[in-house]
């Protein structure tokens, strides 16, 4: 039999069947994953196999079926093994604000770059545009042409006023979904306006992390009536990297990507050298100059050395 792990704490997997029934099961024996050092070798969103155990109440995973992604942190500050945080995602939502309180470019460029970084689709969703003024509207419509021109889909929506929540639950529809947004976007009133009694934990931080003290944080699937799942991490309050090469950020970020080429040199950094295409895109407007800006901080900042993901 098949199905998908919807949760896990650690000895014991839920396994959703597509008929929708749960069975509890355990692992047969040790799993190894190629590649990869990991505390966990099954996680939340793993296809698995499984057999039926005695009375038929729990169940065997007897085989894990091929990632198609995964996220992953570090066990642990200073260890070389991974916990693996989730798999099969087909996309990373970030919900974002323009006010109240207004989500910074910086940080949304960095989940960008961090989700091309694990070949997951990302998609923004700027919720409280009941909240807009003139002023916040005119910086909303240029927000929104630069990232719909990266390639990135923009939905506009109010949980409050119920703006554009069929657009949202179609945009989540039929697939794995990561949910992510600082505190207080309103991630829970979105998934609770298109599904109501959800009462998803995604922002929230464990008090125990807090203290420095090491607890795994188990990532759940929560299905939904439309179809498909949201991927809730608690403990969990961005998207982390590990081994992440700085000579790879502008590769993440698509625009560069695309003129990088043109550069004289094929090791620019498109910081200092001269002659570089990515400089000169951004002179000529057709890069934008927050994306670059938000590029030259990341090369800037130890972000790509910090796996800790509860910081
Ligand atoms: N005006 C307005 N307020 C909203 C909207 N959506 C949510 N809020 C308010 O914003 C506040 C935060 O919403 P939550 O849904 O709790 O935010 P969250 O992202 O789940 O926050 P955490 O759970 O802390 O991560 C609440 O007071 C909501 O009522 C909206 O579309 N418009
Ligand atoms: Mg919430
Ligand atoms: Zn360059």
């Amino acid at each position: 039999m098949e199905g998908i792990v919807i949760k896990s704490t650690g000895s014991w997997f839920t396994v959703m069947q597509n008929n929708g029934s749960k069975i509890n099961c355990k692992l047969k024996g040790q799993f190894r994953i190629k590649g990869i050092k990991t505390t966990n070798p099954v996680a939340v969103g793993d296809k698995v196999e499984f057999i039926h155990v005695r009375d038929k109440s729990t169940g065997l995973i007897i085989r894990i079926f091929e990632r198609k992604n995964h996220i992953i942190r570090r066990s642990t500050k200073l260890s070389k093994l991974s916990h693996i945080i989730a798999s099969n995602i087909d996309q990373a939502v970030l919900i974002v604000t323009h006010t109240k309180p207004r989500t910074s470019t910086g940080f949304i460029d960095r989940f960008l770059v961090t989700a091309e970084a694990y070949h997951i689709p990302a998609v923004l969703v700027i919720n409280k545009i009941d909240l807009f003024n003139e002023e916040i509207e005119k910086y909303h419509n240029k927000f929104i042409k630069i990232y719909s021109s990266v390639g990135y889909p923009c939905y506009s929506v109010s949980a409050l006023k119920r703006i554009n929540l069929k657009q949202f639950a179609g945009l989540l529809k039929d697939k794995k979904s990561l949910l992510s947004g600082h505190s207080g976007v309103g991630k829970s009133a979105l998934v609770n306006a298109i599904e109501p009694g959800l009462d998803l934990k995604t922002g929230e931080i464990s008090k125990v992390h807090n203290k420095g003290k090491h607890t795994t944080a188990y990532a759940e699937m929560h299905k939904l009536s439309v179809g498909g799942f949201i991927i809730d991490t608690p403990g969990i309050k961005e998207f982390g990297l590990l081994d992440f090469d700085k000579s790879e950020v502008a590769e993440r970020f698509p625009e560069m990507r695309e003129k990088m080429h043109d550069c004289r040199f094929n090791n620019c950094t498109h910081v200092h050298e001269p002659d570089c295409a990515v400089k000169k895109a951004v002179e000529n407007g057709t890069i934008s100059k927050s994306r670059y800006l938000n590029y030259l901080s990341i090369l800037d900042d130890n972000y790509f050395e910090i796996v800790d993901w509860n910081k």
